[in-house]
């Protein structure tokens, strides 16, 4: 049990998730000032400190409870708590995904070979930095092969010939096409995540964990819905509940003294994009 006084949390120091999981922060109104090779920057109005480091840490500080709270990606959590123990996964819980940081860890092969099913593995050697995640799904699929670990440019080892094929992290997939080789099958789906250790904290800190969880919660909600504000014949109401099925239990105000026309509010959880806003102006909606 931790006899900080304050909240921690652990962030990556830099890289693909160091930017965007400050801005959750900052969006959830908390302002923290950041100095160069600093390793700990307090909040200056939520009793939380910043812990940056190296992604690959992160899911141990968690776990060991050196850091309440972690932002770090399902690849990188689950690859490091898989190497430290069998039981590992057991010290740190996911609280949310984030929608950030999304990727997939996939195997690839040179774009020439006749890749069958995952039986073709069978005998090769595939190099990644994802040794853990890979022995689980070789041995899932009862194929013996041989995994070269490495910690970076995965990519160029069938062609320089240090593996036959890789498993690795793809985005965009550029950088498979670009290195010749083909995606073939997905083993993990991944995004950035808000995890915790899963022992009790003292009261205050527990206090301060929810709360910042209820404003990260409110501050994801808010980006994926829209509120919509507008005018329409009160017998077009059903069409335009039609064209927004993720419409909830819209308001729906009479306008002027014959009824016939209404104000719709209404909070939409899906995007709206401005086809269906074209579609509620057929429908008769104004303003
Ligand atoms: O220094 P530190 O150890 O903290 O950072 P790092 O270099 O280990 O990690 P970093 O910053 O590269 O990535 C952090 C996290 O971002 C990863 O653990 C993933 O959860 C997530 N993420 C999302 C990605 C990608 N997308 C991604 N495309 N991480 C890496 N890549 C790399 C991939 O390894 C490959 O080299 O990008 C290349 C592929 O991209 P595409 O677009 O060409 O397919
Ligand atoms: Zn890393």
């Amino acid at each position: 049990m931790s006899t900080r006084q304050r909240l921690r949390i652990a962030l990556q120091k830099s890289g693909r998730l160091n930017d965007k999981s400050l801005g959750l922060l900052a969006r959830c109104g908390l302002s923290f000032e950041m100095r160069k090779d600093v390793l700990l920057a307090p909040c200056e109005n939520f009793p939380l400190d910043l812990m940056l480091v190296r992604d690959d840490d992160i899911p141990e500080y968690v776990h060991d409870g050196i850091c309440d709270l972690g932002i770090v990606g399902q690849n990188v959590l689950q690859e490091k708590l898989l190497l430290k123990s069998p039981s590992a996964s057991d010290g740190v819980k996911v609280l949310r995904k984030l929608g950030f940081g999304t990727c997939r860890l996939s195997l690839a092969v040179p774009k020439e070979f006749d890749y069958q099913s995952p039986s073709s593995l069978s005998g090769k050697r595939i190099a990644t930095s994802y040794a853990g995640i890979l022995k689980q799904y070789l041995d899932a699929q009862k194929i013996t092969a041989e995994i070269i670990p490495l910690t970076g440019s995965v990519e160029i080892a069938p062609t320089v010939k240090i593996a036959d094929f890789i498993c690795d992290l793809v985005s965009s997939g550029e950088t498979l096409r670009s290195n010749g080789l083909r995606e073939v099958e997905v083993l993990l789906k991944s995004e950035a995540v808000l995890v915790r250790a899963v022992g009790a904290l003292p009261a205050s800190q527990e206090k301060s964990a929810a709360r910042l969880l209820a404003r990260i919660e409110g501050v994801i909600k808010a980006s994926q819905n829209k509120y919509i504000m507008m005018n329409a014949p009160r017998n077009a109401l059903e069409t335009i509940k039609g064209i927004l099925p993720g419409m909830e239990s819209p308001s729906i105000i009479p306008l002027g003294d014959d009824g016939e026309k209404i104000a719709i509010h209404a909070v939409a959880r899906e995007n709206i994009f401005w086809e269906t806003m074209e579609r509620l102006k057929a429908a008769g909606a104004s303003s």
